[in-house]
């Protein structure tokens, strides 16, 4: 279990690295498209601090997975130099945003197709079941996703084969641009793991550390054999769904309501009512972070691009 001061060093890294990335999209310094998780970052630091990639467990994740490569512990060098399209990423700069992968940190990689990590991670957790390793493997979704074949077959295949799958999924209330309401007969995600005789846990999404214990929970019961279990965060995220979206379709005062529920001041408020972090120290940690983006920003800017005649390595294994 990580600390709380260290939960909250992780999630100040990537907020402020998202808040980077934004600004080189709008300088154009990284093409393609972007999805940040500004707002979101206690459901990655949640999950990741209640799995071990030294005992081979293992995560998948969306397009939106900036937040989950650096709590798996990628680099900021290696992320920045991927999405600036560089050879010092983590994928040659082939990848992108939204394809960062490493599996020697356990992180099976960010998935552009909606639902399509969810039997990866089966067959992640397959293995792990085979060798008798005891790790377990973490697949995120998105609210868009649980509408997908490919969902409810991996859901279903590992609840019958007991696999140590954990589904996580992130309702931010919205799928794109469409309301979860508008795509789902029943109001919570939570509720489609009782079709498939497998436990969920619904939990608040702002709260890192109702994230991490709802995840400890899960890891516990799919290492000892119980199969999978579903958590379902429910969360928001502060910017449109990627880098062009203004957001305008949602309703006025609903993004301002949920800021009040900004995770990393919930994290930092539990600290100082606990004692454990002053003001001035936090304004320290933000100003490491954004410093440990500039040092990396830099590195990565001084990268070389990949060369031609590597265009077709790496590509397939
Ligand atoms: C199979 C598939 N269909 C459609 C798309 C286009 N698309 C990209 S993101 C997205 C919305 C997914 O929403 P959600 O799963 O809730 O994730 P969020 O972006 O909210 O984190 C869609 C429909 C896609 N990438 N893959
Ligand atoms: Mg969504």
């Amino acid at each position: 279990m990580s600390s709380g001061v260290e939960k909250l060093r992780r999630m100040l890294e990537i907020r402020a690295c998202e808040e980077r990335v934004q600004q080189l999209f709008a300088e154009g310094l990284v093409r393609g498209s972007t999805h940040l998780c500004i707002g979101q970052e206690a459901v990655a630091v949640g999950v990741v601090s209640a799995i071990d990639s030294e005992r081979g467990d293992t995560l998948s994740c969306t397009y939106r997975g900036h937040g989950y490569a650096l709590a798996m512990g990628m680099s900021l060098r290696s992320l920045l130099a991927e999405l600036m399209g560089r050879s010092g990423g983590c994928c040659g700069g082939k990848g992108g945003s939204m394809h960062l992968t490493d599996p020697d940190i356990g992180f099976l990689g960010e998935f552009a197709i909606v639902g399509a990590n969810v039997p990866v991670t089966n067959g992640a957790a397959l293995s792990a079941q085979v060798l008798g390793t005891g790790a377990v493997s973490v697949a995120v979704f998105g609210d868009g996703a649980v509408n997908i074949g490919a969902w409810h077959e991996a859901v279903n295949l590992a609840a019958v084969w007991k696999l140590p799958s954990i589904f996580v999924c992130e309702n931010n209330l919205y799928g794109e641009y469409t309301p979860f309401a508008e795509t789902s007969p029943v109001p919570s995600v939570a509720d489609r793991a009782a079709a498939y005789g497998s436990p969920a846990i619904v939990v608040d999404g702002q709260d890192v550390d109702a994230v991490e214990e709802a995840a400890h929970t899960a890891c516990e019961r799919a290492r000892a054999g119980g199969g999978p279990m579903l958590i379902e965060a429910k969360n928001y995220r502060f910017v449109g769904h990627s880098r062009t979206d203004p957001a305008t379709y949602r309703p006025e005062g609903e993004l301002e309501e949920w800021m009040r529920r900004d995770p990393v001041q919930i994290q930092k408020q539990r600290l100082i009512d606990k004692g454990e972090l002053s003001a001035r120290r936090f304004t320290e940690m933000t100003r490491k972070a954004h410093e440990a983006v500039e040092e990396a920003l830099q590195w990565a800017s001084n990268q070389a691009w990949p060369v031609k005649s590597e265009v077709r390595e790496g590509i397939w294994v």
